[in-house]
């Protein structure tokens, strides 16, 4: 039972997609008597957690009551004051949590404390499941930097576009649709110049009857060579574009862009091009805890490569097209030799009508 009352838990912290952040997705379950008698989640960044919007919902006495919570109850003053103390003061009998709270402010503290007030503690339940549905706030809350979910749609044969460079569309609807579900759960969605040029994306979110979070646009442009009229600059002031360069783009096209409403981002030099590491690091500065990468196969390469991605989504389609000159989803110089390939782990594979979709976390180190 504990492992149902847990997944209503997370199942409820997942209404709270796209609008926590950079907060994590936190739901609360309270049982009493093997019933449900309140339930409660992060609404959104600033609100309250999980464990108050629960506790708020009971207007009879919790005593020998269970909350379920995926993620330790937190013992901190920060936007509001610490969840353990509302805890303890409704004298619920017993806790049961899937995942410690990696944020230094917490991380174990809270637990303590409600045994330490002869609370009865259970931690673990579901653990893994929490700890993959709060991946992006585990990454950002320790190291400041961005989770980076490289995303591609290829062929059998491992291409994303034909040697016309035609790729409408390789997945089904189906597939496609859920990329925008993606989208609505990242701060960031980055691509390179050349997806800019080629294709003229919106790169925003589109879900029907939904109100959604749109991304920053994020474009990789070493030289500057955005076009004024690219539909992402042109739509700069309802949605965050930032275009990422180098010290050596012309300076009069900087303060262009800057005046259209663009953020432009000087990023470290490497070989000509923006290096995708610093860029991160930057990006982590400015707020941008996960960036969904859907960049052409030059800039996976580069990203892969400078060790920023953590995740991969691959959809691949039952097609095969050929050609020596059709671009893979992953290009650049490539690896010598296979004992130096970026290895993916954790694999897990889902269906979308007749296309894959595996994923994967690239090992680091
Ligand atoms: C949440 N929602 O349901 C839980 C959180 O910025 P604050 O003051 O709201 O505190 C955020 C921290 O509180 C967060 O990093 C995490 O450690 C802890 N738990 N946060 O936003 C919640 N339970
Ligand atoms: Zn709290």
């Amino acid at each position: 039972m504990d492992q149902h009352y847990m997944q209503k838990a997370l199942d409820l912290a997942k209404l709270g997609w796209g609008k926590t952040r950079p907060n994590p997705l936190v739901g609360a379950v309270i049982v009493k008597n093997g019933e449900v008698i309140a339930e409660g989640y992060h609404h959104y960044y600033g609100g309250d957690h999980a464990e108050v919007d629960a506790l708020k919902k009971v207007n009879f006495s919790v005593e020998e009551a269970t909350m379920y919570v995926n993620l330790e109850p937190c013992s901190h003053y920060g936007k509001t004051p610490p969840c353990v103390e509302a805890i303890i003061k409704s004298n619920i009998k017993k806790v049961v949590v899937a995942l410690e709270d990696p944020n230094p402010k917490v991380a174990g503290n809270g637990i303590r404390i409600l045994k330490n007030h002869g609370i009865e503690v259970v931690t673990g339940v579901l653990q893994e499941e929490a700890r993959k549905l709060n991946e992006i706030f585990i990454k950002y809350i320790l190291t400041q930097q961005p989770f980076c979910i490289l995303k591609t749609a290829m062929t059998l044969d491992g291409k994303i576009a034909t040697y016309q460079g035609d790729s409408k569309w390789i997945t089904s609807e189906d597939a496609r649709e859920y990329v925008h579900h993606i989208r609505n759960r990242v701060a960031g969605i980055m691509v390179g110049i050349s997806t800019v040029l080629k294709d003229n994306p919106r790169l925003n979110t589109r879900i029907a009857n939904k109100e959604v979070n749109h991304p920053a646009r994020i474009i990789i442009d070493s030289k500057l060579r955005v076009p004024v009229d690219a539909k992402v600059i042109e739509t700069a002031t309802q949605q965050t574009t930032i275009i990422a360069t180098t010290e050596k783009a012309p300076k009069e096209k900087i303060n262009q862009l800057q005046r259209l409403g663009i953020e432009v981002m000087i990023a470290a030099e490497e070989e000509g091009k923006v290096n995708p590491k610093d860029i991160a690091l930057k990006l982590g500065q400015r707020g941008i805890d996960s960036i969904l990468l859907e960049g052409g196969g030059t800039l996976n390469y580069s990203a892969l490569q400078s060790g920023i991605v953590d995740k991969i989504m691959y959809f691949i389609a039952p097609k095969i097209i050929g050609g020596r000159n059709a671009i893979t989803s992953v290009e650049g110089e490539g690896k010598d030799l296979i004992k130096d390939a970026f290895t993916v782990e954790d694999i897990s594979i889902h269906k979308f009508y007749r296309d894959i979709l595996i994923e994967g976390y690239v090992r680091k180190g």
